[in-house]
């Protein structure tokens, strides 16, 4: 290759690469125009079907919320439906960044919201569906090592007592997602 073919080249090169790189940010403008209030990502996984089977049980919907800098607990919601002719219960579960998952119960006494975690598990009888949503029934996760943040799922685990483990993927919502009141209640009251 002589000095003149590499000039050439070059010169070609610079006319071509210019172009994609100039029309990108107009493709970024017209995303955002169309672009819901929730990031991309966030749609993508609402959208993907988040149903998992274990024996009898359907599981519906797990998600959780972003964690605050420094939170180490948290709360997780999904629906859970027997399909089958015997009771179970839904008595923990698991996940990688935390050193416990339990099942909880809200109430409010005297006025306060207060959880408590049900040593018995949660029943689900047969025909029966059973939503774990902010502000009554919820799985709890202790001791995160690592902040959950929004559009990003984790994976973790279901432990029933009689269908045994099922392995879930939860969706990551906003810090206080769904009600502006998210953040009093998911305070952890033992
Ligand atoms: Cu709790």
């Amino acid at each position: 290759m002589n000095a003149i073919t590499l000039l050439i080249t070059t010169a070609a090169a610079f006319l071509i690469q210019p172009l994609p790189l100039a029309t990108m940010p107009l493709q970024a403008a017209s995303n955002l125009r169309g672009a819901p209030p929730w990031p991309a990502g966030t749609m993508a996984e609402a959208a993907a079907d988040q149903v998992y089977k274990v024996g009898e049980l359907v599981i519906e919907a797990p998600w959780t919320r972003a964690t605050p800098g420094g939170a180490k607990v948290g709360g997780a919601y999904l629906k859970i439906t027997n399909t089958g002719a015997e009771s179970d219960r839904l008595i923990g579960g698991s996940l990688p960044t935390a050193t416990a998952v339990e099942v909880h119960a809200m109430s409010m006494t005297d006025g306060v919201m207060k959880m408590r975690k049900l040593e018995e598990g949660l029943e689900i009888k047969p025909g029966q569906t059973v939503e774990l949503q902010p502000g009554g029934y919820h799985l709890m996760f202790i001791g995160l090592s690592q902040a959950l943040q929004q559009g990003h799922p984790v994976k973790g685990a279901l432990q029933f007592e009689k269908a045994g483990s099922v392995e879930v993927e939860f969706r990551v919502a906003p810090i206080g997602a769904r009600s502006g009141e998210d953040g009093k209640k998911e305070q952890h009251v033992h």
